[in-house]
């Protein structure tokens, strides 16, 4: 093995053991959050195997409804349209609910599932021509899990290749435990 690789394999090892010794935080409790996915069956995913799933990397950027701007922050997260087709998929008149234990829903089209119909908007909140966009549920936000406090174990995040798109906080779900699929 070529050393630089090994200085970073020890790296590594290092930084799993430091995160070991590390005091309780909500992180440790990722493994206890599962995920209901519900349409025409129901099933449940733990942390680990939806983390196990094929994951979409972008920047997000949100704005609070009193135009607080909250980014940009590297994502990383299973994609919402993966989770329908999990959960049996869905028709194009068909609705994705997202909600989260404190009882927050939002309600996205298969259009928003696909990642189209958001409004996006620039720095300076002047609405912009929507870049192709990807609806994710997050778990990593800057490479690290994501914080409770930030909406973690699992949030709702609409990402881009870009780090300069704002989209709309409203639908950035927080701590989302259920993505039910609503036949129309
Ligand atoms: N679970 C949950 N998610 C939520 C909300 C909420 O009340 N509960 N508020 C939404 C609204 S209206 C906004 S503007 C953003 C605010 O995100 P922030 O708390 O990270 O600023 O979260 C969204 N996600
Ligand atoms: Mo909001």
């Amino acid at each position: 093995m070529i050393p630089v690789r090994r200085i970073i394999l020890v790296l590594i090892g290092a930084l799993i053991l430091a995160s070991g010794c590390l005091d309780t935080t909500p992180a440790d409790d990722y493994q206890d959050w599962n995920l209901t996915l519900a349409g025409d069956e129901e099933m449940v995913l733990t942390h680990p195997e939806i983390r196990a799933l094929p994951a979409a990397e972008g920047y997000g950027y949100s704005v609070s409804t009193v135009g607080i701007k909250h980014g940009p922050n590297r994502y990383r997260g299973v994609p919402l349209a993966d989770l329908v087709l999990a959960a049996g998929g869905a028709g194009e008149d068909d609705l994705v609910y997202v909600s989260a234990e404190d009882g927050y829903l939002w309600v996205f089209g298969m259009d928003q599932v696909r990642g189209e119909g958001f409004f996006t908007f620039d720095e300076n909140l002047k609405e912009v021509a929507p870049p192709p966009l990807r609806v994710i549920l997050a778990y990593e936000q800057d490479g690290s899990p994501l914080p409770f406090n930030e909406g973690g174990p699992l949030r709702l995040v609409i990402i881009t290749e870009s780090p300069d798109v704002i989209t709309e906080g409203s639908s950035w779900v927080k701590w989302v435990d259920r993505v039910e699929v609503q036949r129309r």
